[in-house]
């Protein structure tokens, strides 16, 4: 049989090094030939999802429209990977649901969804500030701000744990490539 489709959640704060493990890992599976598609906020908030911002409302749709995206990705046999905040647990179960039921009426068993939450301690997370979001979050000068002044709510059963701070990029891909080998999905 061909590859088989899959979404790979991943979770975590700003700046907490989702994209640059969904990155390298999508550079992985390309080199071992599987193809997959990375949805991160570059280009869905601001295609599909720019009359969203970050409003508790806003992001459940920011999150929902992913999951379904990422779940036709993970129906035509790719290999989905978003790198989404995804704060709430009640989204991220919605995201798992959606693609634990069938694609098309009269399908058959769902899609895997693997939750991957990239664990960084916010003081971790607010060093490293790349765009310098969180300085300007401390100052006001951006409300509801993950972490600072909105609520992070982390994963409690995630497929896997990443802690960026500890392991190297190259580590943390091989932790997550290790599982899927492990579940017979690569
Ligand atoms: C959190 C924000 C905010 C607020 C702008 N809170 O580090 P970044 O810059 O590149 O990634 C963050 C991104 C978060 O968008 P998501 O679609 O992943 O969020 S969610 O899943 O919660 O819907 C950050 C930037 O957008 N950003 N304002 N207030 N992050």
């Amino acid at each position: 049989r061909g590859q088989r489709g899959f979404t790979i959640w991943f979770t975590g704060l700003s700046a907490s090094g989702k994209s640059t493990v969904a990155t390298a890992l999508e550079q992985h599976l390309l080199h071992i030939g599987l193809a997959s598609y990375r949805l991160d906020g570059d280009n869905v908030r601001f295609g599909l999802n720019n009359d969203l911002g970050f409003s508790e409302k806003d992001r459940n749709e920011n999150i929902r429209r992913i999951a379904e995206v990422a779940k036709l990705f993970a129906d035509s046999s790719t290999i989905a990977l978003t790198s989404f905040i995804s704060p709430y647990r009640a989204d991220r179960q919605i995201a798992r649901d959606l693609h634990a039921s069938a694609s098309q009426p009269g399908g058959d068993d769902g899609l895997p969804f693997i939750e991957v939450f990239v664990d960084v301690p916010l003081a971790e997370a607010e060093k490293r500030d790349p765009k310098g979001l969180y300085k300007k979050a401390r100052a006001g000068e951006i409300k509801d701000f993950t972490g600072i002044s909105a609520p992070y709510e982390a994963p409690e059963a995630p497929e896997i744990t990443i802690r960026t701070d500890l392991l190297s990029v190259e580590e943390c891909v091989r932790k997550i490539v290790d599982y899927l080998a492990e579940k017979s999905l690569i």
